[in-house]
């Protein structure tokens, strides 16, 4: 009876925090502060609820663990402490099954359970698309990117970052960056891409980040769901200039998408642009023979 109402005396104080906190919360507060919820706004691609929701459920998890391990900590400390006159050692005591299986099941129950929502959410992030609206290849290469714009047979090829001499130190020249336009609203698939080492394509915003691994595709699916334009950078050092692999996405309108395209079928870049890559000694790529070498080098 006693521990009960102890036990409802600690959630009151919990319960009135908790509420307090709650109330007053702005939407990057209530969505644990990631990028791309801005007050008012909707949610930038289809995925982003779904992330932010597993990331602050898990916080308010760990939160709730650490309150009550830091309560039992300063508890122990402030009951057991020592007392006027007290000399010796007090009673050494062992074997405490009730706390024994608590700090056993517990964590057991917190591992399982963030195992099972994070493989349930990345199912649901990671499933592909029956028929994509748009298919589009990305390729990283040192020390820029290549946008395929596959469906529509229409390419650009980045430059790596200018430095902006003008500008602060280490800024790069903004109409100088690589950008990416997708069309607001339908189903994107991404076949990430690499000419030479590994790279990673993360657009912040997005809450999504995904190595490009020379010879192994990986893909994305996903719907952007808000215009705008996004910095997105790369996300594995890979090499000197791996700071000055930035990118943009901006998210338009279907017609605006459809002027750009057009854009780029004016200025001819339609076409196949692979066979720049560097990985020409991976398998079943043909490099690699003495004939290659001899007339390429020649
Ligand atoms: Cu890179």
């Amino acid at each position: 009876m006693l521990k009960n109402r102890r036990l409802r005396w600690a959630a009151i104080p919990v319960a009135a925090t908790l509420a307090i906190v709650l109330a007053g919360c702005t939407q990057a507060q209530l969505h644990g502060y990631l990028p791309g919820f801005e007050e008012g706004e909707s949610p930038v691609t289809n995925n982003t609820e779904r992330v932010a929701g597993l990331w602050t459920t898990s916080w308010i998890v760990l939160l709730i663990v650490g309150l009550i391990t830091w309560g039992l900590t300063i508890w122990a400390v402030v009951v057991y402490r020592r007392r006027k006159g007290q000399t010796g050692l007090p009673v050494q005591l062992r074997y405490n099954m009730p706390i024994e299986i608590f700090y056993t099941i517990v964590p057991l129950i917190l591992v399982l359970g963030f195992f099972a929502f994070t493989a349930r959410d990345q199912n649901a992030i990671e499933a592909r698309f029956d028929e994509p609206d748009v298919q589009i290849e990305v390729i990283g290469k040192q020390w820029a990117w290549d946008f395929n714009y596959v469906t529509d047979d229409v390419f650009t090829q980045g430059i790596q970052g200018q430095p902006d001499l003008e500008g602060e130190r280490g800024a790069l020249v903004e109409s100088e960056i690589p950008t990416l336009v997708l069309p607001v609203g339908k189903k994107i698939e991404i076949a990430l891409e690499a000419r030479d080492v590994i790279h990673s394509f993360w657009v912040i915003d997005f809450l999504y980040k995904k190595d490009m691994i020379p010879g192994r595709d990986n893909e994305w699916s996903f719907v952007p769901t808000r215009e705008g334009t996004y910095a997105g950078k790369c996300a594995e050092l890979c090499g000197e200039y791996h700071s000055a692999m930035l990118f943009n996405v901006e998210v338009v309108s279907e017609a605006e998408y459809e002027d750009y395209l057009d854009t780029l079928r004016d200025a001819g870049q339609t076409g196949d642009i692979t066979q720049y890559d560097r990985n020409s000694n991976l398998p079943g790529t043909g490099g690699n023979t003495a004939d290659v070498v001899g007339t390429e080098e020649g």
